[in-house]
């Protein structure tokens, strides 16, 4: 389209671009899990904050480990560096990352366990978050879009009710159907306190949201409905309302078909496509829809390098051109990723095959 010059000086930030309507030659790029165990750098902060909520919690280590892969790569956009299971943890119920096996919370499967949860302690955390958000927007170049993010509630909730991370969220799903009331009441004050979370990152500098439902693949659709699209489109709506110019990406991992309509539902301004969408359905699906679409290298090919990686990076960036279409992974980097592969693939992007 040619459109790189002008209108991105427009508009600033260039991954901003596709979310004014620009469909740009090189698309902007930017990791999920872009920082983390596989960057040496990443192993020695954490080593020093100790754990891994405390890392979280100390701004000035949460905005260093933030701006590490920005240093080494110079993505299009930094994530802010937190977790998704941060907002459980504010609002009251014991969250630990125990080493080499992952969180694990003190489970709630009922109104009893729900009503120890505090949305006004919530507060307190989120404000230390925002002041990492403060940090990085003083400390990131003019040229890199800040990303910010929270968890859905469906997929916060099934670490709540299950206590842990776990193939197919059978105790998160079991409440739903056993008792819909009392599982809305958890959906319900996650939305509120998802909204109290985005709106306090966004007043603090990000550029952009993204909603992360790492396990909305794992409901039928009618349950995909009320847990996924509903409290999303929620919300969306609340951030609009506040924010009108900041987009919002939903990654609904695992939607298949249903992506589409989870697009026209929500409202989200843009989509993440997880590994298993094939590029035709990115580049072709969407068509009808006002959304900028993201995605969706596997992040395993991004592991094995090689030829094999600029091949299908080359096939993305074909299906994808003309497109309003931002570079991602389908899922998050995992820690044995080479960072010489991140710099072929960022290299690759950039050279627009
Ligand atoms: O250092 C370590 O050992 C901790 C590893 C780690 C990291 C680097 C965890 C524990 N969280 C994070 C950071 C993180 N998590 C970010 C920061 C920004 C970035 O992308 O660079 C983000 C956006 C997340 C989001 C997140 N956390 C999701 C959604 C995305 C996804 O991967 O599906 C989920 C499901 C979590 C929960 C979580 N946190 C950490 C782990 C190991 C898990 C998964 C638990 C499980 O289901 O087994």
């Amino acid at each position: 389209m040619g459109e790189r010059g002008q209108d991105v000086a427009a508009s600033q930030k260039r991954f901003l671009a596709p979310f004014h309507g620009e469909a740009l030659d090189v698309p902007p790029i930017w990791l999920m899990r872009q920082a983390g165990r596989y960057l040496p750098e990443y192993r020695a902060t954490r080593a020093e904050a100790g754990d891994f909520l405390t890392l979280c919690y100390t701004p000035k280590l949460a905005a260093e480990v933030t701006l590490q892969p920005i240093r080494r790569y110079g993505f299009d956009a930094a994530i802010l560096f937190s977790d998704i299971l941060v907002v459980p943890d504010a609002l009251g119920q014991g969250v630990r990352f125990v080493e080499g096996e992952g969180p694990r919370l003190d489970p709630i499967r009922s109104a009893e366990g729900l009503a120890q949860l505090d949305a006004g302690a919530a507060v307190a955390k989120f404000d230390i978050v925002a002041e990492t958000v403060a940090r990085l927007k003083q400390d990131l170049p003019r040229e890199t879009a800040l990303i910010g993010f929270c968890g859905a509630p469906w997929t916060v909730a099934t670490y709540m009710v299950q206590g842990q991370g776990s193939a197919d969220q059978t105790e998160a799903r079991l409440w739903a159907y056993r008792d819909p009331e009392g599982f809305q009441a958890l959906i319900d004050l996650l939305v509120a306190s998802s909204i109290d979370y985005l709106d306090r990152q966004v007043r603090a500098g990000a550029d952009c949201l993204q909603i992360f439902d790492s396990w909305a693949g794992s409901l039928p659709d009618d349950e995909f409905d009320r847990w996924v699209v509903g409290p999303t489109r929620e919300i969306r709506d609340a951030i609009r309302e506040l924010h009108p110019s900041i987009p919002v990406i939903g990654f609904p991992r695992g939607a298949g078909p249903t992506a589409v309509w989870y697009v026209s539902e929500t409202g989200v301004d843009g989509i993440g496509c997880d590994t298993a969408t094939p590029p035709f359905i990115m580049s072709e699906a969407f068509d009808e829809e006002d959304v900028v679409v993201q995605g969706n290298l596997d992040p395993l090919l991004l592991v094995a390098g090689g030829s094999r990686l600029d091949e299908r990076v080359d096939e993305i960036l074909d299906l994808m051109r003309g497109k309003r279409f931002i570079f991602n992974l389908g899922h998050g980097i995992v820690p044995q990723t080479p960072p010489e592969n991140v710099a072929q693939l960022v290299a690759r992007v950039r050279a627009g095959a």
